[in-house]
């Protein structure tokens, strides 16, 4: 879906990370993928035509995702109880909430964000009125989202939640991470200790006194050279090894430790990308993050 996006055609960005190879790419780390379909979204000619108007504070298109996340988070909590992991693909990352309700609905839940922003406005804070920038605020019930069901995922334990490349925050953001019980691993941190030992260190927190972790990849997470099939791209991200690295890292402490409930992989805009490059990136990366290995 892409009711959360700044720009249109996010939707489409589970197409084009099939159709780069997702699947062959699995089964290659191992996996045997069953692909659950689309969630059915109605298309943007049956929308309210009120829907775009911001509401509740500043938040479009808000009872849209809502009747989405609701959804998913039925199909990630069914998905985990049968044994299966629920891989979910954007769409815009206002899908995450809908993930992280699922996954943590019998299970207390850390969290690792890869992702250029922090994702923590509300529909009071947000410049924007997208809700692709709030699904952390959500899924922790603050300001508005307090009031709405589908927001919810009780067990998510913000003291368990790290951030891995930030770089871009809005100004409440700002002081809310602060104050905060979060971690956030800036870019900063990236160069000056490396992304290995950041990734660990983000595992250890998101994994200490968790029954699992939800790993989310926004793709605007990498640098736009990488990654130019982005809504809201912002320079100075990592480059292509360092996000095959930290993938890597997350594969190998599951298979360790078998600590990953669930994961996201969100907005690739194909109208926006090159060739396909940014949807390809997301497969490998996702294959990496499943196990996939060069030898
Ligand atoms: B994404 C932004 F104002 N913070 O809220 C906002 F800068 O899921 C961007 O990380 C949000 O891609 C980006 O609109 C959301 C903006
Ligand atoms: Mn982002
Ligand atoms: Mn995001
Ligand atoms: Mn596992």
């Amino acid at each position: 879906m892409d009711y959360g996006a700044n720009r249109r055609g996010v939707d489409m960005g589970p197409s084009a990370i099939r159709y780069a190879g997702l699947a062959d790419g699995l089964e290659d780390a191992g996996v045997e993928p069953i692909d659950a379909g689309d969630l059915h979204i109605p298309r943007a000619e049956e929308r309210d035509p009120d829907a775009a108007q911001p509401r509740e504070g500043n938040a479009k298109f808000l009872r849209e995702v809502g009747d989405v996340c609701s959804r998913l988070s039925e199909e990630v909590a069914a998905a985990i109880d049968e044994g299966a992991f629920p891989l979910v693909l954007g769409g815009d990352h206002s899908v995450a909430v809908g993930s992280m309700g699922g996954a943590s609905r019998s299970a207390t839940l850390g969290a690792v964000w890869f992702d250029a922003h922090a994702d923590l406005n509300t529909p009071e804070s947000s410049p924007s009125g997208n809700v692709h920038g709030m699904p952390l605020a959500a899924a922790l019930g603050r300001g508005a989202f307090a009031e709405m069901e589908w927001a919810h995922a009780p067990n998510l334990r913000e003291e368990s939640i790290a951030y891995v490349g930030l770089r871009s925050i809005d100004e409440r953001e700002r002081e809310w991470v602060r104050d905060s019980e979060m971690t956030a691993f800036t870019m900063a941190d990236i160069d000056e200790r490396g992304i290995t030992a950041v990734v660990e260190d983000a595992l250890d927190i998101a994994t200490a006194g968790t029954d699992g972790i939800h790993v989310s990849l926004d793709l605007d997470w990498l640098d736009p050279k990488a990654a130019p099939g982005v809504g809201t791209p912002v320079r100075g991200g990592v480059t292509y090894r360092e996000a095959h690295s930290a993938l890597e890292r997350v594969s190998t402490r599951d298979q360790r430790e078998d600590v990953v409930r669930s994961m996201d992989v969100v907005e690739v805009n194909p109208i926006l990308d090159e060739r396909n490059e940014t949807a390809t990136l997301a497969a490998d990366l996702t294959a990496s993050a499943f196990g996939k290995r060069i030898l």
